[in-house]
């Protein structure tokens, strides 16, 4: 049994104001081949479809576009949940019809899961896919009034699908979750104001395979637990990451084996580190123009205008640091303490320095959330 796990897909996302539509049709047409060549029984995509629940046309197009080759086309089942980005509902649309298609769109939360059922010459593989598990829809949709959090909600669905389970029978779960012990990146949306939204590895015993969504850097975050990642950098922390899709192959019995297969970005999103001087020489030498930039100077003093000297040779640098201003070895006005402050102490401290007086409480708290949605990844190109 031969499954392709992808995942947060984020269609329509922008990064740093830039469209990235032809990035993502650059890399999806690889994802097909892959499938063309090597017919998986099954192709997952755990969440985040869309980078957020009202996407654009060209997004949606893009999708129906991706899945019509597949299952169309290729004929190979695809199963694809909602995410934290995705609506549930506008994802789910004629997810009856779909169904008999081969194509089965998980959006709700379901009452009682039922396994989509696989076949190969082992005997039967159940696969459970469930969407996001918002705490207050599932307290909701269960009328559990007492629940509380990522980890009860996520306890008592499992429970639910536990009893779907059969034994001898071997089960594969998807989801989308934060798994405690994940290494997480910028262009994950919280999945909590305050709180980690995370979710104990423990939860998932006993499952053969748990294909999961939401981390963007591929990873496993236990023996059977696995993060596809991102189709593409989406934050410019990621710039390390190396994106792709999982080959997991299920034996007759026992562990999977998981393999990644990385993707070739159509612009990769890169790191160039030195002085001006430095940087800009290298640019001239440098074939891949187009690239995502994101230059780190070590220059002692500003240089004047380097970000639109820079895009004469880099077209898309997204993102310029100066290394040593903003992070001082020591003798610089700014002190090592500011800098390590949190964002609205800072504000606070900066507040003090105009008005020669503390912030009180009532301003404290208007700011707060103020700053707390500036800094939340994922919504810069609100
Ligand atoms: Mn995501």
């Amino acid at each position: 049994m031969r499954i392709l796990q992808t995942g947060d897909w984020h269609l329509g996302r922008r990064l740093k104001g830039l469209d990235l539509l032809e990035d993502q049709r650059f890399v999806l047409e690889q994802v097909i081949e892959h499938v063309e060549q090597e017919r998986p029984d099954l192709v997952l995509i755990a969440g985040d479809i869309y980078d957020r629940a009202d996407p654009p046309a060209a997004a949606v197009d893009l999708l129906d576009e991706v899945l019509s080759r597949l299952v169309l086309d290729l004929h190979v089942p695809v199963v694809l949940l909602a995410g934290n980005h995705d609506s549930p509902e506008r994802l789910a649309f004629c997810s009856g019809i779909l169904k008999r298609q081969g194509l089965r769109i998980v959006g709700e939360i379901p009452e009682a899961p039922e396994p989509l059922v696989l076949e190969d010459e082992a005997g039967p593989v159940h696969l459970f896919a469930l969407p996001y598990l918002d705490p207050e829809r599932v307290r909701e949709g269960l009328g559990r009034d007492d629940l509380r959090g990522h980890q009860a909600a996520m306890e008592i669905v499992l429970d639910q699908v536990r009893r779907q389970c059969h034994a001898g029978v071997r089960t594969v779960l998807a989801g989308h979750a934060f798994v405690q012990g994940g290494c997480s990146s910028e262009s994950e949306r919280l999945l909590t104001v305050g709180g980690s939204g995370a979710v104990d590895a423990s939860l998932f015993e006993g499952f053969d395979h748990v294909a999961l969504g939401h981390l963007h850097r591929p990873q496993s975050v236990g023996p059977r637990i696995h993060y596809a990642g991102s189709l593409l950098a989406y934050s410019i922390s990621e710039t390390d990451h190396s994106k792709g899709f999982l080959w997991v192959d299920l034996p007759a019995s026992g562990p999977p084996s998981v393999a990644q297969v990385p993707l070739t970005p159509r612009r990769r999103l890169r790191r160039v580190q030195g002085t001006f001087q430095q940087v800009m020489d290298g640019a001239r030498q440098d074939e891949d123009r187009e690239d995502l930039i994101v230059a780190v100077l070590t220059d002692p003093a500003p240089v004047p205008d380097a970000i639109g000297r820079l895009r004469q040779h880099y077209p898309n640098t997204l993102h310029l640091e100066w290394e040593a201003l903003e992070h001082p070895v020591g003798g610089s006005t700014v002190s090592r303490e500011v800098l390590r402050l949190d964002p609205l102490s800072l504000f606070q401290r900066f507040y003090q320095e105009v008005t020669g007086r503390p912030m009180d409480e009532a301003a404290t708290a208007l700011l707060g959330p103020v700053v707390e949605r500036a800094m939340r990844p994922g919504e810069e190109a609100r």
